[in-house]
C-alpha cells in the first residue's frame, strides 16, 4: 500500500478506512511485519535509533514494539489473536491478546511524531482497538461500530494520527469489550515529549494492572466475572512471576502504572515518599505536586510518580488491598481463627476424606506449605526472601535499589545484602511476665518469649 492510497483512507470517511475491497495482495506485501514475542521474560528496553532521544520505558516482564518509519511516518503492526501467557512459572493463561502475548507490547513514541498502527484480526470474532487517553481524530478512537465498523475476523484495519502530547496512555479492545478485555486484549502506550530534557529520568518503569478470574486446574478466564476476579496481575503476571523493579543507586525513576481492572489499586511503595508527576490527562506542574506513599489507581486510569533512588534497599511494592496480594482463592472460607479444629476435622473427614482443617491460628503456615494443588495453580500464598516465606501473590514485587548497578543493567541483582546492625532481630533477653506471647486458643502466657515462628 503506498502511502498515497493509506492517506486518502484515512481523510476520507471513517467507514471506508481500509475496507476489504481496497485490499489487494501487493498492498498487503507493504504492512511492516508484526514482531511477535514467544515468552514472558522482560526485555531490554528499545533504545530509539533514528529521530527525538528518549529514555525508553521498560515493560516489566514484557516488551516494546519495533516500528518502521514510511516516509516520515511511524508504522506499527499489531495482531489481535490468542495467546499463552505464563502468568508465573507453573501457570498458564490461555488468552487473547497481541503479538504473542497479553498485555500486548508496549507502544512507544514521541510528541509530534505522525503514527500509522495496522491491526490485524486473528481472533475468532470481530475487534476494535481504542487508544485510551490520547488526543486524536474522532474516527480513530477504535469504538467498533461507533468510529469504524468493527474489524472482521482475518481483516486488517489502519489507525493514523498525530501524536499531539506526551504522556502515560493505554490500548484495548473496544468491541465485544467484556470478553475481549476479561481475555486480556490491552497494552500500554507511552508518548514521550519531544524535548528530550522535559521530565527525564535515569528509569522509567512500566505496569498494566489487570485481573483475571480462572479457575484453579484451568487456562481460560472466566468472562462474566465482575467483581471476584481470583488473579490480580501486573502486565499478566503474578507474584512470584512479577520481576523485580532493579534500579542504581541515586537514579531519578518514574514509575508508570494504568488500570483495566474493574477496581482501584493503591499502589503503595515500601522506602520512599514520591510525587505522582503524571495522570491520564497529563503532565502534573511542580508546584501542583503532592508527596505521597500509595497512589490510588482509578479504573480506566494512569498515574506516573517519580523519585530519587537515594536509600538503598530490596523494598516492597504492592496493591495495597491485601487479597490483591493472594493468587487464586476461595472466598467463601470460614474464618476459624481461635477455633479448635480437630473435631471439626473429624466429622468432616467422614464426608470428605482429604478435608484438611486449617486457619486456626492464622493463615501464614500456607506460605510454607507443600499442599497438592491442582495442576496449572500457583499457591495462594507464596514466594521465598532471604529470611523465609514471603506469603505473597498477585500484585506484589520489590524495588531493589544498589549501589553501583551499571545504567543499562535490568538484571537481578540478588537480595539486598544489610549494612550491619541494620536488620530487625530477636530480643533474647528477659520479657515481663504481662508481655510474654500468649497461646492463641487458651490465651496462657507460654514459656516462650519469642513470637515469631521464623527465625531467620
Ligand atoms: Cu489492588
Amino acid at each position: 500500500m503506498t502511502d498515497n492510497i493509506s492517506r486518502r483512507q484515512i481523510l476520507g470517511a471513517g467507514a471506508a478506512l481500509a475496507s476489504s475491497a481496497m485490499w489487494t495482495p501487493t498492498m498487503a506485501k507493504s504492512i511492516p511485519e508484526a514482531a511477535t514475542m514467544d515468552n514472558a521474560a522482560t526485555q531490554a528496553p528499545l533504545v530509539p535509533t533514528s529521530g527525538v532521544d528518549y529514555q525508553p520505558v521498560v515493560t516489566l516482564n514484557g516488551w516494546t514494539l519495533p516500528h518502521r518509519m514510511n516516509n516520515g511516518v511511524k508504522e506499527f503492526h499489531l495482531v489481535a489473536e490468542p495467546v499463552e501467557r505464563e502468568m508465573s512459572p507453573g501457570m498458564v493463561a490461555r488468552l487473547w491478546g497481541f503479538n504473542g502475548q497479553s498485555p500486548g507490547p508496549t507502544i512507544e513514541a514521541v510528541e509530534g511524531d505522525r503514527i500509522r498502527i495496522f491491526v490485524t484480526n486473528r481472533l475468532p470474532e470481530h475487534t476494535a482497538v481504542h487508544w485510551h487517553g490520547i488526543l486524536l481524530p474522532s474516527g480513530m478512537d477504535g469504538v467498533s461500530g461507533l468510529s469504524h465498523p468493527p474489524i472482521k475476523p482475518g481483516k486488517t484495519f489502519v489507525y493514523e494520527f498525530d501524536l499531539v502530547k506526551s504522556g502515560t496512555f493505554m490500548y484495548h479492545s473496544h468491541g465485544d469489550e467484556m470478553v475481549q478485555m476479561a481475555m486480556g486484549m490491552m497494552g500500554m502506550f507511552v508518548v514521550h515529549p519531544k524535548d528530550p530534557q522535559f521530565m527525564r529520568v535515569d528509569r522509567d518503569f512500566l505496569i498494566m494492572l489487570n485481573a483475571f478470574d480462572i479457575d484453579p486446574g484451568s487456562y481460560i478466564p472466566k468472562v462474566m466475572t465482575m467483581t471476584d476476579f481470583n488473579l490480580w496481575a501486573w502486565n499478566s503476571r503474578i507474584f512470584p512471576g512479577i520481576d523485580p523493579l532493579v534500579i542504581a543507586k541515586n537514579d531519578r525513576v518514574r514509575v508508570r502504572v494504568g488500570n483495566l481492572t474493574m477496581t482501584n489499586h493503591p499502589i503503595h511503595m515500601h522506602g520512599y515518599d514520591f510525587e505522582v508527576t503524571c495522570t491520564d490527562g497529563g503532565w502534573v506542574p511542580k508546584e501542583a505536586r503532592w508527596p505521597e506513599v500509595t497512589v490510588d489507581i482509578p479504573v480506566g486510569g494512569m498515574r506516573a510518580y517519580e523519585f530519587d533512588a537515594v536509600y538503598e534497599g530490596d523494598w516492597a511494592i504492592h496493591c495495597h488491598k491485601s487479597h490483591h496480594t493472594m493468587n487464586a482463592m476461595g472466598h467463601d472460607i470460614p474464618t476459624q481463627i481461635g477455633t479448635k479444629l480437630d473435631m471439626h476435622q473429624k466429622k468432616t473427614r467422614r464426608v470428605q476424606p482429604q478435608f484438611m482443617a486449617m486457619g486456626s491460628e492464622g493463615m501464614a503456615d500456607m506460605g510454607s506449605m507443600e499442599m497438592p494443588l491442582p495442576d496449572n495453580t500457583i499457591p495462594m500464598m507464596t514466594g521465598w526472601g532471604p529470611f523465609g516465606p514471603l506469603e505473597m501473590g498477585g500484585m506484589f514485587s520489590v524495588v531493589k535499589v544498589r549501589e553501583g548497578q551499571a545504567s543499562n543493567d535490568y538484571g537481578d541483582p540478588g537480595w539486598f545484602q544489610h549494612p550491619e546492625g541494620t536488620v530487625a532481630y530477636e530480643w533474647k533477653g528477659e520479657v515481663p511476665t504481662a508481655t510474654r506471647a500468649k497461646d492463641a486458643r487458651t490465651m496462657a502466657p507460654t514459656e516462650q518469649s519469642g513470637v515469631q515462628k521464623n527465625d531467620g
